[in-house]
């Protein structure tokens, strides 16, 4: 799967050559490519951005240099992903469905944004994904795209070893669909007088199946009750909940 990024900070980009996402590059399972949008401006300040319509504070990144850059990077199968706090949410189903692309292009914004007329462009020729990574606002849509990137190769087949496989994950579809995972425990046994849950040592597999999901749900409950609501409860389930 290919990467390619478009930012005026290249530099924070550096962290794709470090660990998980490293050594997938190496085993050539990914590759990046980091641009300076900068390289498409066309002026002698190589300006990339202007003053906002209506006024207000801020600047807003220019749609020319954004066009070049983009008409350059894109190919009819790319799919093309903005990071911005007033994006759809980003989320381990949303990571799933651009794991199954085989090209993403990442256009990072500053400032104020992007003029809009780009996304509206580029709408009628690929697809386009306005993606937010939580309810608060960052500088810029690269910090925000490490973390994109990161959840979305994960699920690259063959990235992760088969000993780390996805399906356990919190909010993985499925089983753990909306549910946080539950406690995890190593050893030793006993730690500063903590003991290790009796049913972790049972080798029982079914048992220790039913635990894990039991403490999901009860940590869902306690951390995230706005998810609940969308996970389908059995009996066993209510009656965990309710004691
Ligand atoms: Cl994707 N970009 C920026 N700039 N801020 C954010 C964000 C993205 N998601 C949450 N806050």
């Amino acid at each position: 799967m290919r990467f390619d990024i478009i930012t005026i900070f290249p530099e924070y980009f550096t962290p794709l050559s470090a660990s998980l996402l490293g050594k997938a590059r190496d085993r050539g399972l990914l590759s990046f490519g980091v641009h300076d949008l900068r390289d498409w401006a066309y002026d002698r300040h190589r300006t990339v951005d202007d003053t906002p319509y209506g006024g207000g504070p801020g600047m807003v990144m220019k749609p020319e240099p954004w066009g070049q850059a983009l008409d350059d990077v894109l190919t009819p199968r790319s799919r093309l992903v903005v990071p911005t706090p007033s994006g759809r949410p980003f989320t381990q189903r949303v990571a799933g469905e651009l794991a199954a692309s085989d090209h993403l292009v990442f256009a990072c914004g500053r400032y104020e944004g992007i003029d809009s007329r780009v996304m509206a462009h580029y709408s009628s020729v690929v697809e386009v994904d306005e993606l937010s990574i939580g309810d608060y606002v960052l500088a810029g849509g690269e910090v925000a795209v490490l973390v994109m990137i990161e959840a979305v190769s994960r699920l690259v087949p063959g990235v992760l070893g088969n000993a780390e496989s996805v399906s356990d994950d919190s909010f993985a579809p499925g089983r753990m669909e909306h549910l946080v995972e539950g406690p995890v425990y190593t050893k030793p046994p006993q730690w500063r007088g903590l003991a290790v849950p009796d049913v972790l040592k049972s080798g029982h597999h079914g048992r220790i199946a039913r635990w894990r999901r039991d403490e999901a749900l009860r940590r869902t409950a306690a951390r995230r009750p706005e998810l609940l609501e969308r996970v389908e409860l059995d009996s066993h389930d209510r009656r965990l909940l309710e004691s």
